[in-house]
């Protein structure tokens, strides 16, 4: 089958996707930074430049997530492949480089169609022709849009072929636990009796583990961080000095996540989009949560958001979990 460079969603209409998204950055961003506690939308980190540092951090010995999920799929795979059963549709939400469910649609039985839904078309579309160059025979169409939102779904046309949503990477743990709840029921709604979902968790543990993958030896995660001031200065005519804010990430035993956030070194005065910001030495704004799961939690979490886990892998150390639900 010839490479077929096919869109859908809200790929077309770049530019007035872009000015939407703009206008909500500002509006999100206003709106955060007047809060008592001041705080900025995680999905905000990752532009371009975020993406990339994302990337970096995913590479790195003291972020052990990417690569012990990454162990475990290379050791289950088959195993994986065979519960998804053949002619299975694979839809992966926030896909990016579609890097994770390559080997696992070569290693499914003839799977029947897949759908990579991400925000950024050009990457979707490189991962697209490099699929359907491997597997030439099965359908890739990547849909543009915010998983979030109901739109990319509605782009995926209804089919007999068993649906399994993928959702790697614990991105699961950037919601708090009522959104995921949400968002996992959102999901279950556009699926069928019987259908599925493959999902990576990271997985309660030492706090010292846990707060080295979020503040490494490397910086990373710190200029990832502090990207997103750099954000709001580029696109939203702000002023904030990089240099006077300190990157701070710890566990957070109770809530069982780990918090991210900017602490003002100094009292100061910031500007974006016209307007003006107080800090006080030592305030912080809070960039993101990601939250811990403890098996218990993480499969009542699933039963109430309409599934039945019904296999979970993990690895020797028990610091992640993969985990495989039907539809209830
Ligand atoms: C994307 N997400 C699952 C990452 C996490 O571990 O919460 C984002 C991240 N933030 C700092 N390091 C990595």
């Amino acid at each position: 089958m010839a490479v077929q460079a096919s869109i859908k969603g809200r790929g077309g209409d770049h530019s007035a996707f872009q000015n939407d998204h703009r206008e909500a950055f500002q509006a999100d961003v206003l709106a955060g930074l007047s809060g008592k506690q001041k705080t900025l939308p995680c999905k905000y980190l990752y532009d371009e430049a975020g993406s990339k540092l994302f990337e970096a951090i995913c590479e790195l010995e003291d972020y052990y997530l990417t690569r012990t999920e990454a162990d475990i799929f290379h050791s289950n795979l088959d195993s994986m492949a065979a519960l998804l059963g053949p002619s299975a549709v694979l839809v992966e939400p926030g896909a990016g480089n579609c890097e994770k469910a390559e080997p696992l649609l070569t290693a499914m039985d003839t799977p029947h169609a897949f759908y990579p839904l991400d925000i950024s078309p050009e990457i979707l579309l490189n991962a697209q022709q490099r699929i359907q160059a491997r597997l030439p025979d099965l359908t890739v169409t990547p849909v543009v849009g915010d998983f979030t939102c109901a739109q990319p779904w509605g782009e995926i046309p209804p089919s007999s072929h068993r649906k399994v949503i993928f959702f790697p990477g614990s991105t699961i743990g950037n919601f708090s636990p009522d959104k995921a709840s949400t968002l996992l029921a959102q999901f279950r709604s556009y699926l069928s009796t019987g259908d599925g979902l493959l999902i990576g968790v990271d997985l309660v543990k030492d706090s010292v583990v846990l707060e080295r993958a979020y503040a490494d030896s490397d910086h990373v995660t710190e200029r990832f961080n502090k990207n997103l001031l750099s954000r709001i200065n580029s696109e939203l005519d702000g002023n904030f000095d990089t240099e006077a804010f300190a990157h701070r990430a710890f566990y957070h035993p109770h809530r069982q996540r780990v918090e991210m956030h900017l602490v003002s070194l100094c009292d100061q005065k910031v500007q974006v989009a016209g307007q003006t910001f107080d800090f006080e030495e030592g305030e912080t704004i809070h960039t993101e949560n990601s939250h811990k799961y403890t098996r218990a939690g993480l499969e009542a979490l699933l039963r109430e958001s309409g599934f039945n886990p019904t296999q979970f892998w993990t690895d020797n150390k028990q610091h992640y979990a993969i985990y495989y639900a039907e539809t209830l």
